[in-house]
């Protein structure tokens, strides 16, 4: 390896972690295989039955360290405004020091995995490379699927390339000495004392997601909590989008859908391209242009099976990680909602006795699978997986979609005005928390563009950056939003969401192309009678008139939420997204003056 800030990097962190011995991660199928055997040896993983899972490993994390923790997330740049008042700040010397005591000896009588990674195709000027540092064998098997790894990343870096630092121990997994350190001004992440996912496997939300969409607010591009799908119309023509949702609302189901039954027949298809992460960057053609940074999948496992997600039934058949489902004693795995009923007993993802019916001390019934547990699996083992995945230009798009979990009063969808409305509605979204997040279920927060946790600058000047890339884009796509949420009265979903949510991706397309009218309502445009197709739903006229109710009391409340939102970030918010939000309440309420 020649490559100096490398070999003076990990240098330093070595004598700071104290490791036994260091060892290089080539991305060899032989070395993957010997270090599988480790890890299963060490109890690390446990290699689950081969005839129903072929390749397939279990692993548990720890009890406390089951989900993203945001609280111990931080932002560490120098000005504490540039991490802004959504993030969590740290002054970067005071961090590396804190952080610098947890890591110290931590290796010691461990091994240091380095590992070489690749965030997008190899070789794409698009692409970003980090390079891992990690002492949990865990983390090392999932990088090899998340990301591109191994040595060929190095021949791709050569001896001048830049990467992200990348540094990660389980340490103690103390959860008082918890921390995720994000340096942007030193292309620098440092975990310590988490084996969780979204925590550890740093190519992902610490990189493809905190460092790079500072990244991309220096060079022009951006870095969204995205999936991104091709869909196929039955004359062959593909149409792509992308789709921010926050976490455990619908990303990876809805990029994976399978059409029902009246546009199956017509010949209607779709191409997964990514679940979670997308990198948007202006073509020459004037379009956006969209690349998925990651080379696989972490999905929830919960309410995925054959019936809501059969694609990714097939993609995780084998050769993939799950992390806090049920394990029985005979190597199989289930989760709620899964596939079948569920075993007659097993072991719990907190490791504890489990058989069917067992109820907390609340009075809950008691889990097999954590609500956030998930699966890690290739993204080309996904049967629809789209021929232009890899294509290191990316996928052109035809429309960005906002969502969130709302039950109350957010319309099936809506199309904004234009890019600023757009951005305004992307700025003003908001969502349930999920088991995703640690955090109370159920509890609306702010959730601007789905980047809320991951925005790694200060959100105003995130606003900023997109209202600057709307004026660059000659060919933007248009900006949608939509709720598959809403619930009646009995606390039921009204829309039955999955695979019937090509109906509505069907008139968005349609919208974006300019192919039909629409209807104008305060938030936005909808669809006029009879142009979203429910042929062959069994959904009432009521039903369909209250997913589109908007009440003007409850959204004025709403834009008044959105006034004390913004007044967070002072003087530094785009003095637009003030206008938009008049502008919203003066069409909310037309007899009513407008102010000034
Ligand atoms: P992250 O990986 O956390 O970023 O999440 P994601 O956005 O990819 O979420 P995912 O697709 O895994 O969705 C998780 C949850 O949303 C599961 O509980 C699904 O059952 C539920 N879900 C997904 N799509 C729909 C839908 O159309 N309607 C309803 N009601 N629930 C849905
Ligand atoms: C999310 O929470 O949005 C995820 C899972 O996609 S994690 O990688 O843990 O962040
Ligand atoms: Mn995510």
């Amino acid at each position: 390896m020649n490559n100096r800030k490398l070999m003076d990097w990990l240098d330093r962190m070595a004598k700071m972690c104290e490791p036994e011995r260091i060892v290089w991660i080539d991305g060899s199928e032989e070395q993957r295989t010997e270090l599988e055997r480790e890890a299963v040896a060490r109890g690390e993983v446990t290699r689950l039955d081969p005839g129903k899972w072929p390749g397939c490993l279990y692993h548990r994390t720890a009890v406390n360290d089951v989900a993203r923790t945001e609280n111990l997330t931080f932002i560490c740049t120098r000005d504490r405004s540039d991490a802004g008042p959504t993030n969590n700040w740290m002054e970067p010397r005071e961090a590396y020091r804190r952080a610098g005591e947890y890591f110290r000896g931590a290796m010691r009588g461990r091994t240091m995995y380095v590992i070489p990674f690749s965030m997008g195709p190899l070789g794409s000027p698009y692409s970003k490379i980090g390079v891992e540092l990690t002492d949990s064998l865990y983390v090392v098997l999932n990088m090899l699927i998340v990301t591109r790894a191994g040595r060929k990343v190095l021949d791709e870096l050569g001896p001048d390339g830049e990467f992200t630092r990348a540094l990660h121990s389980v340490a103690e997994l103390d959860e008082n000495k918890r921390l995720i350190l994000h340096f942007p001004e030193d292309n620098t992440i440092w975990s310590v004392n988490s084996g969780y996912g979204g925590n550890v496997l740093l190519g992902k939300k610490c990189l493809s997601l905190r460092i790079a969409s500072h990244m991309g607010k220096q060079e022009g591009w951006m870095a969204e909590h995205m999936l991104i799908m091709g869909i196929e119309d039955p004359a062959g023509n593909v149409d792509y989008i992308a789709a921010a949702f926050p976490s455990a609302c619908g990303k990876t189901n809805l990029a994976m859908l399978v059409p029902p039954a009246p546009f199956r027949s017509r010949g209607y298809k779709i191409w997964t391209v990514g679940d979670d992460i997308a990198w948007l960057r202006i073509g020459e053609d004037g379009r956006l242009w969209a690349i998925n940074p990651e080379n696989g999948f972490f999905g929830v496992a919960p309410g995925t099976n054959s019936q809501s997600n059969p694609n990714a039934m097939a993609t995780i058949r084998s050769n993939s990680i799950f992390a806090n489902v049920l394990l029985t004693d005979d190597g199989d795995i289930w989760w709620e909602n899964g596939e079948g009923p569920p075993p007659p007993e097993g072991t719990s993802w907190d490791g504890s006795y489990w058989k069917p019916g067992m109820v907390e001390p609340d009075g809950l019934p008691k889990p097999g699978a954590h609500p956030n547990s998930r699966f890690t699996a290739p993204m080309s083992q996904c049967p629809i997986a789209s021929p232009e995945w890899e294509n290191p230009r990316g996928v052109p798009l035809s429309a960005i979609v906002f969502g969130g979990r709302c039950s109350t009063k957010v319309p099936l969808v809506y199309e904004t005005f234009n890019w600023k409305h757009g951005v305004y509605t992307g700025a003003t979204m908001f969502s349930e928390l999920t088991a995703a997040q640690f955090g109370k279920l159920g509890k609306v927060r702010h959730d601007p563009m789905a980047m809320l946790p991951f925005c790694g600058y200060n959100m105003a000047d995130y606003f900023r950056h997109w209202l600057e890339m709307g004026l660059r884009i000659k060919r933007p796509p248009k900006i949608f939003h939509v709720n598959w949420f809403r619930k009646d009265a009995g606390g039921k979903f009204i829309w039955p969401g999955f695979s019937e949510n090509l109906r509505v991706l069907e008139w968005i397309l349609r919208r974006a192309k300019g192919q039909i009218g629409a209807k104008e309502t305060p938030l936005g445009m909808v669809p006029l009678s009879g142009d979203l197709n429910l042929e062959g739903l069994d959904l009432s006229d009521s039903d369909l008139e209250q997913l589109f109710a908007i009440d003007r009391e409850l959204w004025l409340e709403e834009a008044a939420e959105h006034r004390h939102f913004f007044k967070r970030f002072n003087a530094r918010l785009p003095r637009e997204l003030l206008d938009e939000c008049a502008a919203l309440e003066s069409r909310l309420s037309p007899d009513r003056l407008r102010p000034g």
